[in-house]
This record gives structure tokens, sequence and C-alpha cells, in this order.
């Protein structure tokens, strides 16, 4: 059997991965939090019927029912903290990822760490994708043409305008709509590549 598409979500601490991965499968599935760096350990979802399927790195996957079964997430440790360790895990789970999804904010999509990542993206030709957090409406107009011009060449690039949290922390559904969208058509051409069945 095909194993699904596994989509790692990476970026810098605090730029709003875990809110991100909760919003996307409508279930809080990651810690979120205040404290930097908050995740330290990756959360790896998926839908209960791949769990056979998604064993990377020994970590026990989550079941996440909303997602499909030809699709996995993983919720990466930060590539900017002070935790070396978590450093050190991020470029591992990069490494074995069939896409990145590369989560960063409108205060630090120039950072140099950043660009390190995406430049290694991009000259490794894996799928990428580019997800502009928590940016105020007013600000968009300035900063996509600058991020579209820093990245070069075409990559999706998804903005999320800063939201109001609800009480389960997440982003309205709406917002992280063409994310989901997006995710869903990645699953099923890798499937369609393969000569998966689901
Ligand atoms: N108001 C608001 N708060 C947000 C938004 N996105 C994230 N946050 C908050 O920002 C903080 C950091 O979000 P996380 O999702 O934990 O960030 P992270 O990227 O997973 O951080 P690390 O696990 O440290 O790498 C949390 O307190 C979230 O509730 C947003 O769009 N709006
Ligand atoms: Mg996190």
């Amino acid at each position: 059997m095909t194993p699904p598409l596994l989509a790692v979500i990476g970026g810098p601490t605090g730029a709003g991965k875990s809110t991100l991965v909760n919003s996307l499968v409508r279930a809080p599935v990651s810690a979120t939090g205040i404290l930097r760096p908050t995740t330290r350990t990756p959360t790896l979802v998926c839908h209960p019927r791949s769990w056979a399927r998604v064993h990377r790195h020994g970590l026990t996957p989550v079941s996440a029912p909303a997602l499909p079964a030809n699709l996995a997430l993983i919720d990466a440790p930060d590539i900017n903290s002070i935790d070396q360790a978590n450093r050190d895990l991020s470029n591992e789970l990069f490494d074995d990822a069939d896409l990145w999804v590369f989560v960063t904010t409108a205060a630090r999509y120039a950072d140099a760490e950043a660009w390190r990542h995406l430049r290694a993206a991009q000259q490794r030709r894996v799928d990428l994708a580019v997800v502009l957090d928590r940016v105020p409406p007013q600000a968009v107009e300035e900063i996509l043409p600058h991020l579209t011009e820093l990245l070069g060449e075409p990559v999706p690039l998804f903005v999320v305008p800063d939201s109001q949290l609800d009480r389960q922390g997440m982003l309205p559904e709406r917002v992280v709509t063409p994310i989901w969208e997006y995710l869903h058509k990645c699953a099923a051409s890798k499937m369609v590549d393969e000569g998966g069945d689901t």
C-alpha cells in the first residue's frame, strides 16, 4: 500500500505552526503556547486508517479523522530557537518529507535562518509551499511582492491573516481552506504518480 504524502510543517518558533496544524485538522492535536519554543517533540498526525503506513522516526501517530487517508502531517519543532536539539530534529524531519510547508510570519519572513532552509528546499527540488502567517491585513500588499521576489521562482504561497482564535485556539476554517485544498491536491497527485489506492 502506498504510504500517505508526508507534509512537514516547519519554520521559526512562534510562527503559528501548531496552531495551523490544529486548525487544519480541526482538533487540538498539538500543544500551542506562549513559551518559546513550545513544540519539542514532533507531532505526527494522520487518519486512523493510515496508522500502519506512517511510522516515522519512532513517532506514535495522533489520530485525526478529518485528514484523508492519503495525507499525514508532522508539526515539527522550530528551526531557530536556542534549543539545538529542536533544530537538529527539524532538519531530520525535513530530509524525510514529501512536502515542506514552511510557515513564517510577516515579522520573520526575511530572517537568514529561514532562507537557509528555503534555499535548501529549492536546491533539493523537494516540493515546497510557504505560509505567511499572522499577517496584518494592511501589510499584505507590501510584503507579498517582496517575499515573491526573494523566493525567485514560483512557489505556492499562502497568506494567513492575523486572526482571532476560537476557544480551542484555532484559526477560522475559511482562512485555512486554501492550504487544506492544496494539501489534498498534493496527496491525490502522489497517489496517481505512485499508482496507489487512496
Ligand atoms: N491572535 C493570534 N494568535 C496566534 C495566531 N497564530 C498563533 N497564535 C498564538 O501564537 C502563539 C504561538 O503559536 P504556536 O502555534 O504555538 O507556534 P509554533 O510555531 O508552533 O511555535 P513553536 O512550537 O515554539 O515552534 C500561541 O500562543 C498561539 O495561540 C493567530 O493567527 N492569531
Ligand atoms: Mg509548535
